[in-house]
Parts: C-alpha cells; sequence; structure tokens
C-alpha cells in the first residue's frame, strides 16, 4: 500500500527578507509550491551585520542552511561589556550563538530558497491580502493562494490591510545607526572574535556595540537617543562619537568612512492575532522588536520554521496557524518584552545581564527541532533557562 500523498499546495509570500526567505525554503522543502515576491528589483540585504542565536541556529538548522551559516560566521568567544572604558564581564563563554553580516545571511537564504524550488519574482510589490487567500499587487494582480503570508516588515502593507488584527505600537527613545567597516590590523586574530558592548551614560546613553562578522569586517550598532541628533546620523558624525568613546577613535574614523549604514529607532509593534483566514504574518510584520537583545531575525526565523512545521501536522489551515500561535506566541511576546525593558533601562550596561531568565528567548526550540539537532548546541550550565 502506498501513503496517499497530499495534494501540492501553493503559498504566496510577500518581501524577501530573512523571514519571508526562511518560510519559503522552510514550505518548500515540505512539498509546498512557493512564490516569494520582492518589491525591490535585487534580491539583496544593504544591511550591516547580526547574530544568531542558539533559537535561530536551530531553526536554520532544520532548513538545511545553519551549516553555511558556521562556516561564514563568526561564534564569539565570550560578550564582553566595558563602561566608561572599564570592562565589567566577559559573559557567554561556549554559548551556540554566531555572528555574521546581513548581505552574507541574505545570499545564503536566497541560494537555499532556490535550490528548494522557491520562484522569486522581484519588483514585484504587494500592497495587501484578502483573508480568502489573496495577496493583493500594487499592478493589481489578484493572486490566490492556499496561504498567503505576509513577511513585508515592520511596515507591512499586508497587516495593515488586514482590519480585524489588533494592533498595539511603542515607540522608545534610542536608535541605532549599522554601519559595516573593514577589520583593522589591530583588531585581527581570534582573540577578536568576539563581541564587545562598549557603553557610556552620560550626559547621555550612547553605546557601541562591536561585533567581528568575519576576518574582514566588523559590525558596528551605534546606539544613542534620538534627541541627541548628532549621534542619530548617518553618516557616522566622526567628532561626536570619538569624543564619547576615544578609547574607539580608530574604529569611529572607518565608521565615518562607511557605506550603507542606516539608522532606526527602537519600536514595538505587538498584533494580535496573527492570522486571518488564510492570511498570516511572520518576522517583523508580526512582531517587531527592540534590537537590545539582537533577537528581532531570530524571533522570526524561529516562526517561519514552526509555522511550515505545524502546516505538515494539520491539515486544516486554521487549526494549523492556531496552533502555531499557541506555541510561538509566549515566547514573542516574552522576547519583545525584555527586549523593551532593556531598551529603556539600559540594564546591559552594568554587566552580566545575560541572566538565565533573560536567555529564554535564545534558549527557546521550537516544535520543529528534533532532539537529535539540539543535542548539536549544548548549552554551557550556567546559561540554562531550565
Ligand atoms: N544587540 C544586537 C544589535 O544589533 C543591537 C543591539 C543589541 C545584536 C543594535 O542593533 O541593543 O541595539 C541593541
Amino acid at each position: 500500500m502506498t501513503t496517499p500523498r497530499k495534494p501540492t499546495r501553493h503559498a504566496e509570500v510577500a518581501g524577501a527578507g530573512f523571514a519571508g526567505l526562511t518560510v519559503s525554503i522552510a514550505l518548500a522543502r515540505r512539498g509546498w509550491s512557493v512564490r516569494l515576491h520582492e518589491q525591490n528589483d535585487e534580491v539583496r540585504d544593504f544591511g550591516a551585520g547580526i547574530l544568531l542565536w542558539r533559537n535561530a541556529m536551530l531553526a536554520l538548522e532544520v532548513i538545511g542552511v545553519a551549516e553555511a551559516i558556521r562556516d561564514n560566521g563568526v561564534r564569539p568567544q565570550y560578550y564582553e561589556t566595558n563602561l566608561d572604558g572599564v570592562s565589567v564581564s566577559a559573559e557567554l563563554p561556549g554559548y551556540p550563538y554566531w555572528a555574521i553580516t546581513r548581505p552574507k545571511l541574505h545570499t545564503l537564504l536566497a541560494d537555499a530558497a532556490r535550490a528548494a524550488g522557491v520562484e522569486i519574482v522581484t519588483g514585484s510589490r504587494a500592497v495587501g491580502a484578502d483573508p480568502a487567500g489573496v495577496l493583493i499587487m500594487e499592478d493589481g494582480g489578484r493572486l490566490e493562494a492556499d496561504l498567503v503570508i505576509g513577511a513585508d516588515g515592520a511596515g507591512s502593507a499586508v497587516r495593515n490591510s488586514l482590519g480585524d488584527l489588533a494592533q498595539e505600537r511603542k515607540k522608545y527613545s534610542d536608535g541605532v545607526c549599522r554601519v559595516l567597516i573593514p577589520r583593522p590590523e589591530e583588531f585581527r586574530g581570534e582573540q577578536w572574535d568576539r563581541v564587545v558592548d562598549f557603553w557610556t551614560l552620560g550626559p547621555d546613553a550612547m553605546r557601541i556595540l562591536f561585533i567581528s562578522t568575519g576576518p574582514e569586517t566588523i559590525y558596528l550598532g551605534m546606539m544613542a537617543e534620538t534627541s541627541n541628533e548628532r549621534a542619530s546620523r548617518i553618516p557616522i558624525d566622526v567628532e561626536v562619537w570619538s569624543e564619547r568613546f576615544p578609547q574607539l577613535a580608530p574604529i569611529v574614523e572607518l565608521a565615518g568612512k562607511a557605506e550603507g549604514g542606516r539608522h532606526d529607532s527602537y519600536q514595538t509593534t505587538r498584533v494580535t492575532p496573527w492570522s486571518s483566514g488564510r492570511a498570516v504574518l511572520v518576522g517583523d510584520s508580526a512582531h517587531s522588536m527592540c534590537p537590545a537583545l539582537g533577537q528581532g531575525a531570530s524571533v522570526g526565523i524561529v516562526n517561519a520554521v514552526d509555522l511550515a512545521h505545524a502546516l505538515d501536522q494539520y491539515d486544516d489551515i486554521g487549526q494549523a496557524l492556531a496552533e502555531w500561535e499557541r506555541r510561538e506566541r509566549p515566547m514573542t511576546d516574552g522576547a519583545q518584552s525584555r527586549s523593551g525593558y532593556m531598551a529603556e533601562t539600559r540594564t546591559l550596561a552594568r554587566g552580566n545581564g545575560f541572566t538565565p531568565e533573560l536567555l529564554e528567548t535564545a534558549n527557546f526550540v521550537s516544535a520543529a527541532v528534533s532532539p537529535e539537532l539540539e543535542a548539536l548546541y549544548p548549552v554551557p550550565e550556567a546559561n540554562r533557562s531550565w
């Protein structure tokens, strides 16, 4: 007897960012036909760098992309915190997380999507969705699918077109300039394969998050209060930043020359629920959060992979979406709350902030991850949330 095969189901996905690519790969690998729409004319990322925590790496293992990230990224030896020039803690030695440039991560995901059979259409902009299962395009096209997915970012047009989803938005006083710089000679070598979180709190809070992302690159997250206009500008204002971080003057000099940097203000958007009929949101469209824990993309990746898993477990799409949200929402809401709290209190500046409670998001294991995969990423005892 042969097992009855499910008929091929079809998904239309809006947005080829990290969450859109991930959910497309996950569905295609589970037998769906997937068309992914990107409004830009090119499939690429213009951002700087990113951390992928254990939760994201496990999800990326499920879709076969984690190995390439380990090969192309940097595993930080530890996370150092430095306040006013004094090193106050060195945390997370041995914790399984990786740093990589955003363009590289994007390329690896786009390659995996094509290999999985995802059709990527560029210059194709979605303006909304119909809960009956239709993606509505800017050119007036109405694309029918078993499931339409809005992965169109924090400003999601798909989300905003679905009137029955409640949105709760919160803005914060901080923002961050993100740039990628060439790795200077004095920061080469494995001893600099780490994260250093340089803080100063007076007269106002400023911070340079230094993350090695490869042999040739360093990612700088340069945080400041948005009311500090000179510190919230791209290109980086070398004078303002080197005055506050004199020990990093050579680094700040390079940041001033960096091209392609961007500034973003901290913001949380909570959407309830995450789906309406056959339209569902993944990534920042559903749960944009403060970057204070570096978990925004990781949570989106986890949810994207578990969405495909839930759709495999339950034939009924409504039931799959409900079950998926039931198991991912508490983790996601918790990540938003904790990163908002850290943004408001700046608790991490004092060092030793990565408590087991704070690490609950990073330690989260979704239902899509097998025990065998989980065993590949052991957590040091001091960092366990259980
Ligand atoms: N962590 C990471 C990060 O990129 C940022 C922050 C924390 C990995 C800035 O984008 O607190 O702003 C932060």
